[in-house]
């Protein structure tokens, strides 16, 4: 991205909408952030946890829409239940990325996420694939938005290419 791009983008409407459940899961989810930079997305952060602020989590997710939001991704560790409670709060499509942890290497945040009842769907991608949380998003607003199924394209082109 130029400056200029990077400028606009700043004063820009987020598109997507990142959650997580920690400061502690900020290291990896910086890695989402820059992601959707590179594809010239515009986003917001918050730090609130299912758990410890469940009223912060309700008020961000139920007004995410009407913000102008498109897509939320929620990441969260061990027990992690912010994905899906931020789906029951909107009608906004939710791809979760589940944490590594240190006690079971993140096969508990994957499985409380991916084992969403049925009405409840949450997008899953790989342990701390923030990185393709960012990609999927994006492809998520290409589907309505040429400008980011192009970026998408490109992107693709310069995989194939490297
Ligand atoms: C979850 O518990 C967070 O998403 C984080 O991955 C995990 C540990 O949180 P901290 O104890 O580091 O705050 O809620």
């Amino acid at each position: 991205m130029t400056d200029k791009e990077e400028a606009d983008m700043a004063g820009q409407t987020p598109l997507v909408g990142i959650i997580m459940g920690s400061k502690s899961d900020l290291e990896v989810m910086k890695e989402c952030a820059a992601q959707l930079e590179e594809l010239g997305v515009p986003y917001e952060l918050v730090v609130a946890s299912a758990h410890r602020q469940p009223a912060k989590v309700h008020e961000w997710a139920a007004g995410a829409a009407d913000r102008g939001i498109r897509v939320i991704v929620a990441a969260a560790g061990k027990a992690a239940h912010l994905g899906g409670v931020v789906a029951a709060y909107t009608p906004l499509p939710v791809v979760t990325v589940p944490m590594k942890t240190s006690d079971l290497g993140g096969l508990d945040s994957l499985l409380s996420m991916v084992q969403m009842p049925t009405g409840v769907p949450v997008a899953c991608v790989a342990i701390n694939g923030a990185k393709n949380a960012a990609i999927l998003a994006t492809q998520i607003l290409g589907t309505a938005m040429p400008e980011y199924r192009a970026r998408i394209e490109e992107y693709k082109a310069a995989m194939a290419d490297a």
